[in-house]
């Protein structure tokens, strides 16, 4: 072996310091969180009205996984899954309000110091010298409690704090706060959190959209649907279009999912009725994911791979040059290899008004996962008796009995398989409990 002289050795180190220090800039980081859209409801999907093109330029152009999931399907503790990258059984938010007077600030502010026990990615980016922005939804009181250093939502419960507040008018009224966030943070790399209350209720679009979609035979209810849709899209275009004249876009990556599916039923419906939010039914948990960054992901369209948004940390953080916690279940999505390992993914699903605050186990009434193409679908016995809805005692899907389906051959949940074939269930109820267990937590 050549020994390397004394003075090439220290030139070599202070060489090597001086690449450390000047370490790969760090890319900015943009979650679109869509707020209440059916996983078809796009024209990359295939849906045969709605139009999207901003978002359809987004999936053509980056890493678009088809058979997205997140873990439950109900705002606040999807939201929490998509900052953790934790389930809601690790987080412990489950819920999107607490039992007895939601409007009481003290009994709130005791459900926002349990999301607070988790790392979230907002703060780990802060801790890497990230400046980060919220917009749109958001439960956990005053932003910068989820690590945020700007925000819009005050979380201040006797101003009307609860799921955004001010943050609401994202997208709906202006993106003024998003672009002066943007232009404000130049030099410094950041998060954004876009999560528009859109195509979210109430479903009051311009006219000029909804004049697209109102036609004879298509009821009304419908076309507003997906004029809101077409609204949110609209917004996709316009952040993009302003990264892209702040000459931003080449080191952005940008995350795009849904907290939760929707089903429009014509002449209003229910939410009860409609077998999507709240559901474990895939119009409930199932969402397309983007992942979208033009100078690190090349594009690809997945229709195969099973994906979750607990994924989204420990996908993206690495880009950023931060070590994922040894909690977080996710994987690396961008790694083919990895994605066609993965056999099965998981959720749970839990009353909407939390029984108690600090135990998933004494909320939740389903559990679900896929592997390959079947679903298990399993309701916790312990709690048949708690309203998933509060004062809604008939809900007409909830059938409180274990269900099997195929998605392959029936993507719409019809025919439940779980009587004909009870050695799948059993082989299928094995690994759902040794992902967790709720009888033994
Ligand atoms: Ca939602």
């Amino acid at each position: 072996m050549t020994r390397m002289p004394l003075k090439s050795l220290i030139a070599t180190l202070v060489c090597l310091a001086g690449f450390a220090a000047a370490a790969p800039r760090q890319p900015n980081v943009v979650f679109i969180i869509s707020d209440d859209h059916g996983w078809r409801d796009y024209g990359f999907m295939g849906h045969a009205d709605v139009r999207t093109p901003h978002i359809d330029r987004l999936a053509k152009e980056g890493l678009t996984l088809t058979r997205g999931y997140v873990p439950t399907s109900l705002c606040r503790p999807s939201l929490a899954s998509i900052m953790t990258g934790l389930y809601p059984h690790q987080h412990k938010i489950t819920g999107n309000d607490p039992k007895g007077d939601a409007k009481d600030a003290a009994n709130r502010e005791q459900m926002v110091k349990v999301f607070q026990e988790s790392k979230t990615i907002a703060g780990m980016l802060g801790a890497k010298g990230y400046v980060s922005h919220q917009s749109g939804k958001w439960w956990e009181g005053e932003c910068r409690c989820g690590g945020f250093t700007e925000c819009m939502t005050h979380g201040d419960v006797s101003r009307g704090g609860r799921h955004g507040d001010e943050g609401l008018k994202i997208g709906r009224q202006t993106m003024q706060p998003v672009f002066d966030f943007i232009d404000q943070s130049k030099g410094k790399p950041f998060f954004l959190w876009y999560a528009p209350f859109l195509p979210h209720t109430p479903h009051n679009p311009p006219e000029r959209l909804l004049a697209k979609y109102r036609r004879p035979g298509l009821d009304l209810s419908i076309s507003k649907y997906y004029a809101m849709i077409e609204w949110l899209d609209e917004t996709v275009g316009q952040l993009r279009e302003h990264l892209e004249k702040r000459g931003l876009a080449d080191d952005t990556i940008i995350a795009y999912m849904a907290d939760n599916g929707w089903v429009q039923l014509p002449g209003g419906g229910t939410l009860a009725e409609s077998r999507a939010k709240l559901s474990p039914y895939d119009a409930g948990v199932r969402t397309p994911l983007i992942l979208w960054a033009p100078k690190q992901i090349r594009p690809a369209r997945d229709d195969r791979s099973l994906a979750s948004t607990v994924d989204l940390a420990t996908t993206i953080l690495p880009m950023c040059d931060i070590k994922p916690r040894d909690e977080m279940p996710g994987i690396n999505l961008l790694d083919a290899r990895v994605r066609s390992r993965r056999d099965s993914i998981f959720g749970a699903i839990f009353v909407h008004t939390s029984e108690d605050i600090r135990r998933p186990e004494a909320n939740v009434k389903y559990r679900w996962m896929i592997r390959g193409s079947q679903k298990l679908i399993v309701p916790h016995g312990a709690n048949e008796r708690l309203l998933i809805w509060e004062n809604t005692p008939k809900v007409p899907w909830m059938l409180g009995r274990t269900e099997l389906f195929d998605l392959a051959a029936d993507p719409g949940e019809t025919r439940d398989l779980a009587g004909e074939r009870p050695e799948t269930v059993r082989s299928l109820l094995a690994v759902l409990d040794r992902w967790w267990n709720p009888a033994r937590p």
